[in-house]
């Protein structure tokens, strides 16, 4: 077992050199939303004792049905993040438009936040996550999406899992870094330092159902890893748990490709599902810091700017060598 005494504090505190112009909001931030995290787990632990699971009626401004867990990860965020003074505005997918928050320091970030992700699994004990991003404000909140420019202006990113194990995982641009939570201090403590994701994988996870309505080259590149070659290693093993957390996080470990794209059904209008600011261009960035790939299916995911607070976008994410496989299948049937 890996034994480490390095907390996520001693971590967030030698970012000077990482992040100069934001090394204090960064660590203030992210170190608070491991606290949030450690909270979110011990609540979920107690969801269904406590009468915390179900719908609250309703539906978010992105359509989806929401939880009751859903609403109170949101307000515990925000609660959180407005108590850093280094939170400018909190672009949550619970809130239609930015909440504007006061900040008492220099260089404050926007921070892009999907509080409780996987949410259809709250109800079955499966695992859910947290995901996060940081982007500077140039000192105001943001002025309409397009003043956050692309993923590549994104200052940190990170997830929380919430598995048998709670797991952190960031990045403030110099490598991805993975923290477990210890149970007994509510620590959480470096496990998988500068993770590398491997080149190829042996695993693909995708949502099958919806075979029918994808891109042409989608469908070829799926049926490609389910096509027998032992000398290249497939068919590739489907792992999809309906979390993308948990799904990004399997990949970044053991390599293979996570995709989600879009309902190619009518294909002058192509609709994605995940979210742009506080699903897909986080975990592009870690990714991309632990040696992967992310892609739209033909773009850089870290290139594509916002337009809406809460856009969609398409992504095929995880080894750089399975993705730039699954970019050649789209490339031939374009
Ligand atoms: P959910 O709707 O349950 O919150 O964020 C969206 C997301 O979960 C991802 O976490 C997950 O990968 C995907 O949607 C699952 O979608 P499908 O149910 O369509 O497979």
């Amino acid at each position: 077992m890996v034994q480490s005494s390095v907390t996520l504090s001693e971590n967030l505190a030698k970012l000077d050199g990482v992040v100069p112009d934001h090394a204090r909001g960064v660590a203030t931030v992210v170190g608070c939303l491991g606290r949030v995290a450690a909270v979110i787990a011990k609540e979920l632990a107690h969801a269904a004792l406590r009468d915390r699971l179900g719908y609250l009626g309703g539906t978010n401004v992105s359509g989806d049905q929401v939880k009751k867990l859903d609403v109170w990860g949101h307000d515990t965020v925000e609660a959180a993040m407005r108590a850093t003074g280094a939170c400018a505005a909190l672009i949550s997918e619970e809130a239609k438009e930015p909440i504007e928050m006061a900040v008492d320091g220099a260089n404050p970030l926007v921070v892009c936040c999907d509080p409780v992700d996987g949410s259809s699994n709250l109800d079955v004990n499966g695992t859910v996550g947290t995901i996060f991003s940081l982007r500077p404000t140039g000192g105001k909140t943001p002025a309409g999406p397009a003043s956050l420019g692309p993923g590549t202006e994104q200052v940190a990113a990170g997830y929380v899992m919430y598995g048998p194990a709670t797991t952190l995982v960031y990045t403030a641009g110099r490598g991805t870094h993975g923290f477990t939570l210890e149970q007994e201090t509510g620590e959480f403590l470096l496990t998988h330092p500068d993770i590398k994701i491997p080149s190829r994988g042996k695993t693909y996870g995708i949502n099958e159902g919806n075979l029918h309505s994808w891109h042409p080259g989608q469908r070829a590149y799926v049926e490609f890893l389910r096509t027998s070659d032992k000398a290249s290693g497939r068919p590739y093993s489907l792992r999809y748990s309906g979390a993308m957390v948990a799904d990004v996080h399997r990949t970044l470990l053991d390599g293979g490709i996570f995709m989600y794209p879009s309902d190619w059904t009518d294909p002058a209008k192509p609709k994605p599902k995940l979210r742009l600011l506080y699903e897909v261009a986080p975990m592009a960035m870690l990714c991309e810091q632990a040696g992967g790939r992310a892609s739209t299916g033909t773009e850089r995911v870290m290139e594509v700017k916002a337009t809406e607070y809460h856009q969609r976008t398409a992504i095929l994410i995880g080894s750089p060598d399975d993705v730039a496989m699954a970019e050649e299948f789209y490339r031939r049937q374009s």
